[in-house]
């Protein structure tokens, strides 16, 4: 199965969203394989957002990630990068379909509630970059003959 990280923005703990957007990923299925609260420092964002250090925008996202600390969630399941960057939706809130979190939720491009890795690649990266070893807990759901058929995971 694969592991992804997401970030519960500053946004999103603002409006009194976590658990909202926690019941997303919980009720489609994924395991939710660590979660902790942490207040993102200039460098790590640096790092984090460093595909986007040329934008205009770049001290900006970076200061909006850290008016208030996130909350980074490791969530599992099969295919799990691509099946929680389709329930977050498109970057810009306003042009994310309804159904989706940013669609639901959000009316901004830099505003969008939530971070969710793009690729297997970048999914191990990010979920080193904020969790520890042993922060990552590989307990087994008991509902997986409910979640998937046999031969799916
Ligand atoms: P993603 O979050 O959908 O993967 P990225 O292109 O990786 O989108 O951008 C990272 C974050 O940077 C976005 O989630 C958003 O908060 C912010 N961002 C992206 N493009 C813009 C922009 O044009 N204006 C302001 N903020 C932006
Ligand atoms: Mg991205």
């Amino acid at each position: 199965m694969e592991k992804t990280l997401v970030i519960l923005k500053p946004c999103t703990i603002q409006r009194s969203l976590i658990g909202e957007i926690v019941s997303r990923f919980e009720k489609k299925g994924l395991r939710l394989a660590g979660m902790k609260m942490i207040w993102l420092s200039d460098e790590i964002l640096s790092e984090h957002y460093a595909h986007l250090k040329e934008k205009p925008f770049f001290q900006r996202i970076k200061d909006a990630m850290s008016v208030c600390p996130v909350i980074v969630c490791c969530w599992e399941g099969v295919d799990a990068i691509n099946v929680v960057r389709t329930l977050t939706g498109a970057t810009n809130g306003r042009n994310a379909a309804p159904g989706t979190i940013r669609g639901d939720y959000s009316m901004s491009v830099q505003e969008n509630i939530v971070h969710a890795s793009d690729s297997p690649e970048t999914a191990a990266i990010e979920i080193k970059r904020f969790f520890s070893d042993t922060e990552i807990y590989d307990y087994k759901l008991n509902n997986l003959s409910s979640l998937y058929a046999n031969d799916e995971f």
